[in-house]
């Protein structure tokens, strides 16, 4: 059994979505991230972010989402190819989120969305990494159905937490012709429907 902590976020939405896709056995606990530090979960994760899995059957506690979607990936032996080229290709376009896309809409949400003073510098810079890196996931998916090539894998779902998170918020890609059809296909996806449901729907700032 797994225990799953998370709550109604990108990041969180991971490790939902994959667990429904793999259709394995899990508890899920509700954290409320908007109440500050709480020492039971700083023990599961010092950094104090969702998502965490303890996987019982191997003792294996994990942060990190990108780790969280490897790990349950090599646990299934599924969601990862198996051939070397698709298999990298998959690595690779998950890192990109963990690096790039992730980080970049997260500071875009935070200074577009929450920050009380709107810096215009800051707001304008966040509006065009984010840009870049959408037009960065198009030009992959010009030629490829999923991200990894034919195979839906963990690199489209984390890609998905972050493109979901800029619909809700009104940061339109549309403009960007395979970005929105990848994007579309992935949220047509039962699983997908289910893990954004948990533990509740996002509604946005
Ligand atoms: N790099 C981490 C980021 C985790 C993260 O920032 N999670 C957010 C929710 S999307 C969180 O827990 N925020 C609470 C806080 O910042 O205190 C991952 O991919 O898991």
């Amino acid at each position: 059994m797994i225990d799953l902590y998370t709550d109604s976020s990108p990041n969180g939405f991971k490790a939902t979505i994959a667990l429904e896709e793999l259709a394995l056995p899990y508890r899920l606990h509700h954290i409320d991230i908007d109440q500050g530090e709480q020492p039971a979960f700083l023990a599961l994760n010092p950094h104090g972010r969702i998502p965490v899995i303890v996987d019982h059957e191997t003792g294996v506690t994990l942060f990190e989402s990108a780790a969280i979607l490897l790990y349950l990936a090599e646990k299934s032996g599924q969601l990862l190819p198996q051939a070397t080229l698709a298999r990298w290709e998959a690595i690779k376009w998950l890192q990109f989120h963990s690096s790039s896309i992730g980080p970049l809409l997260g500071q875009r949400v935070h200074f577009e969305m929450f920050a009380e003073a709107k810096i215009p510098a800051a707001i304008e810079r966040y509006r065009r990494l984010t840009e870049d890196a959408f037009a960065v996931l198009d030009g992959r998916l010009a030629t490829n159905e999923w991200l990894a090539g034919e195979n839906y894998s963990v690199a489209d779902i984390a890609n998905f937490g972050w493109t979901h998170i800029a619909v809700i918020c009104g940061f339109g890609f549309t403009h960007h012709q395979h970005l929105t059809r990848w994007h579309d296909h992935v949220a047509l996806r039962p699983a997908v429907q289910r893990g954004i449901s948990l533990p509740a729907p996002a509604t946005g700032p």
